[in-house]
């Protein structure tokens, strides 16, 4: 059995193969450099790490100059346990990055060619405030929408709320994890959020379809698995490739892409059909049992196997696993979830089955978070948008639980949407929206017709290229930003507090929403000359202050609500329309939706093309990270994965670069490198997502590798929540470049 240890070391030799010998160990060594070389750690300030939304807790050390020499995680941090992945570690190259937007910047034309001119915030502010009061005594602040993602996000909410904005979103939600959500609202009347409530330390068996645990570095998940991995549990793992997870796993089911809802319901009808659900949980706490067995009676291995390629003994042994855990086990309900269009009801049967084997609010299952609520300062009350949100989707997407970032840019363009209801200028806060969002065309129609966009980031990344006025944000390890307060076993509080003075003039979002707010006429809402203040007072009310939590940078608290896991017995109240777990939704019966998940089939590539899937590699989030000093050393470029049989077949060479071109006509702008592997089926390819970046001002990361992003123009979306179904893309090999075959 391997140990805790083997696992962590294998995810990051998950990227050996393509970058040998350099580990997660080089990575310690170059940002401990200082330390290791004789300078001693002379002081620390606690922050939490914003290289991705784990948001683990660390302490950033200084030497006797000051300067920033190491980051490491907070012991008693539920989100780290003491450990930051490679990501968090490399944490520092976000600050180093001499790459980093140092000034305000403002679009001119010179010369007839547009371009950037350094600006004071004065001016920045200036133009701004003129822009945005012309558009709103025009338009309305509801013509006015907030793209964010991350901390910085949260300033910026505050404004966009006393602007009397509706229209506030993060990719998120209908790019990332939307579906998830309802499927799992549907069903238990409860979300799950983040960090998910999966209690894998705990558990005796985890599922995991297309869950990458391990590439994803989600660090409390990656430590809780391997835990779980020391003390026997079974690992199921269904995934067309051999992921890191999968070669951890005591089953590997290698599926065909975009079946897995019929495998799901053919383990719902094992499940039942032999008995094995949990019988006293489904009889106390779920209704539509009958149905959900009639509607699965045919539904069986042999029907599967014919879609899925698992072979029916396969199936029945998972499933026969999986009960002999229950209830301690967990069908992972996944996080990236936007794959073929049909992902809430994926993720409903995901939640189906945790019903069956009564794994919902139980020891080793799910259990039911708790978290602080945070105290906020007194102000006037926001003014009320003349339409909500939702008004603009008109009768789309009615599940919908928070805004749709792909329906926010639909409304930007001319003719998709009532003309009163169209959006006219963009605050885009910390997400890189040309890479994060497909369907580039539709973003590119969106800006030619909007009247102004800001853009605030730390770095120039492609979002920048589309801005009017670029404002740069200092990082996270050189200001205070809001509290962290997660939902978790037990309620925490962690604290971020700047580790270094802010670079060249680069700013926090805190200080420009309190200043555009000023300038709005909107000082109300930011009853604050310091966000320090606004720190020390919320932690007062939780009984500590700014000074003390600074000293130990993570507070966790009892638990109020005594109930980590259901008790026995008893008729616990769901959230839902009848009270119970819904196997059959009443809800989506009420919107036309199917009330039960049905398996539907999607396109499969044409002749010469292969699918196109993506993932994390654990040196990278996303493309936030490609040009970061210390982990593009790690990885500086993704590869293609390409199956043996496949490579033979083209003649491709290991390292061989190759352009992309999908089903659209597409081609990729720059080439990717072949990875030979029987580690991904032969009907797929496999890349890592964030790289191919197009800015030259990207000096690392400029040209390397391919974007994902690029090549995904088929956009699948649920029609239940607006989520972007990204995997039903398809890409042929170009061998030369082609830009010299014209
Ligand atoms: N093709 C494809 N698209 C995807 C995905 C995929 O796998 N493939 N994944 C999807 C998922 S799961 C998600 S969650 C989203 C993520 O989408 P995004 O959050 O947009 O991800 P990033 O590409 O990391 O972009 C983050 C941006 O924030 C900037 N930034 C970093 N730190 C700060 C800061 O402190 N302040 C400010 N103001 N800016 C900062 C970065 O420089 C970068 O421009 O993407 C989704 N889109
Ligand atoms: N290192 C690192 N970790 C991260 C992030 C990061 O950027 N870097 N981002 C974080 C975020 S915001 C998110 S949302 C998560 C995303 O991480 P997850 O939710 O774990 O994964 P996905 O990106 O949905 O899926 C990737 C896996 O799905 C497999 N796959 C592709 N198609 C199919 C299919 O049809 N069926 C099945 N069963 N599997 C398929 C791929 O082979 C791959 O292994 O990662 C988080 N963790
Ligand atoms: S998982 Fe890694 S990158 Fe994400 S917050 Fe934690 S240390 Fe940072
Ligand atoms: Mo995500």
């Amino acid at each position: 059995m391997a140990s805790r240890r083997d696992f962590i070391k294998i995810s990051s030799l998950g990227f050996g193969g393509m970058a040998l010998g350099l580990t997660a160990c080089d990575l310690f060594k170059q940002t401990g450099a200082a330390l290791k070389g004789g300078a001693s750690v002379f002081s620390r300030v606690p922050t939490y790490c914003e290289v991705c939304f784990w948001k683990c807790a660390a302490w950033a050390y200084q030497n006797k100059e000051g300067t920033l020499v190491k980051l490491e995680g907070i012991e008693n941090d539920p989100h780290c346990h003491g450990r930051l992945c490679p990501r968090g570690t490399g944490g520092l190259g976000m600050y180093e990055d001499s790459d980093r937007l140092m000034t305000p910047l403002i679009r001119v034309t010179e010369n007839g060619q547009q371009t950037y001119r350094p600006a004071s915030w004065e001016e920045a502010f200036d133009l701004i405030e003129r822009k945005w009061k012309e558009t709103i005594n025009t338009y309305g602040p509801e013509s006015m929408a907030l793209f964010k993602h991350g901390s910085s996000g949260d300033h910026f909410g505050t404004l966009f709320k006393a602007l009397g904005s509706p229209y506030s979103t993060s990719p998120s939600y209908a790019q990332c994890r939307g579906p998830r959500e309802v499927g799992f609202y549907t069903t238990f009347g409860s979300y799950i959020n983040s960090p998910e409530p999966t209690d894998i330390r705990d558990t005796r068996c985890l599922v995991l379809i297309g869950s990458h645990i391990g590439e994803n570095m989600h660090n409390g998940q990656v430590q809780e698995m391997a835990d779980a991995i020391d003390k026997g549990a079974d690992i199921i793992t269904v995934d067309p490739r051999f992921s890191t997870a999968a070669s951890k796993s005591t089953h590997w089911l290698p599926i065909k892409p975009a079946t897995d809802l019929a495998l799901l319901l053919a383990w719902i009808h094992v499940i039942i059909e032999e008995g094995w659900y949990d019988k006293e949980y489904v009889e106390r706490h779920t209704v539509g049992f009958e149905q959900l067995k009639r509607h699965v009676r045919n539904m069986t291995p042999e029907w599967a196997y014919g879609i899925t390629t698992i072979k029916p003994e396969q199936i029945r042994e998972t499933a026969r696993v999986m009960a002999n855990a229950s209830p301690a086990v967990i069908v992972h309900p996944g996080r990236h979830v936007v794959w073929y269009g049909d992902d809430t009801q994926r993720t409903r049967a995901i939640a189906i089955l945790n019903a069956l084997l009564g794994s919902w609010g139980r020891r080793g299952g799910f259990y039911f978070p708790e978290s602080k609520s945070l105290p906020s300062m007194e102000h006037p009350p926001y003014p009320k948008p003349r339409w909500s949100w939702d008004m603009v989707m008109g009768d789309k997407y009615p599940l919908a639980g928070s805004s749709v970032s792909n329906a926010l840019v639909d409304a930007s363009i001319p003719g998709m949407v009532d003309e009163q209801y169209r959006i006219r200028s963009w605050m885009v806060s910390g997400t890189n929206l040309p890479e994060t969002m497909p369907d580039k065309q539709q973003f590119l129609k969106a800006v030619e017709a909007l009247d102004f966009i800001v853009v605030v980031d730390t770095m120039p990344m492609e979002i920048t290229g589309y801005a009017d006025v670029v404002l740069p944000e200092c990082t996270y390890l050189e200001r205070y930003d809001s509290l962290r307060s997660s939902p978790g076993r037990e309620p925490s509080v962690a604290l971020r507090a700047p580790a270094a003075e802010p670079k060249g003039d680069s700013k926090p979002a805190s200080w420009m929403a309190k200043e555009l707010g000023k300038r709005m006429g909107l000082d109300d809402f930011f009853p604050y000359e310091d966000y320090s203040e606004v720190l020390d007072w919320q932690l007062k009310q939780l009984g500590t202050s700014l000074e003390a939590m600074k000293k130990v940078g993570v507070k966790n608290y009892e638990r109020e609500n005594p109930y980590l896991y259901m008790p026995e017995g008893v008729d616990w109240p769901f959230n839902t329309p009848s009270g119970k777990i819904e196997l059959y939704s009443s809800t989506l019966k009420q919107y036309g939706f199917d009330p039960m998940p049905n398996y539907v089939e999607h396109p499969q590539a044409p002749e010469g093309f292969y699918r196109l899937i993506y993932g994390r590699a654990p040196a990278h989030t996303f493309s936030r990270t490609s040009n970061n000093p210390y982990l593009s050393d790690l990885m500086k470029e993704n590869a293609l994965w390409v199956n043996p049989k496949v490579a033979k077949l083209w003649g491709l060479e290991k390292g061989q670069k190759i352009w992309l071109k999908n089903q659209d006509d597409v081609v990729s702008s720059f080439p990717i490198k072949v990875r030979v592997t029987e580690r991904i089926r032969w009907d797929s390819v496999y890349m890592v997502h964030g790289f191919g970046h197009q800015r030259k001002e990207l000096t690392r990361a400029y040209g390397r590798g391919a974007s994902d992003t690029e090549m995904i123009t088929n956009v699948m979306v649920d029609p239940i929540m607006g989520g972007t179904g990204m995997r039903g893309n398809f890409v042929t090999f170009i061998l030369e470049d082609p830009k010299e075959i014209g």
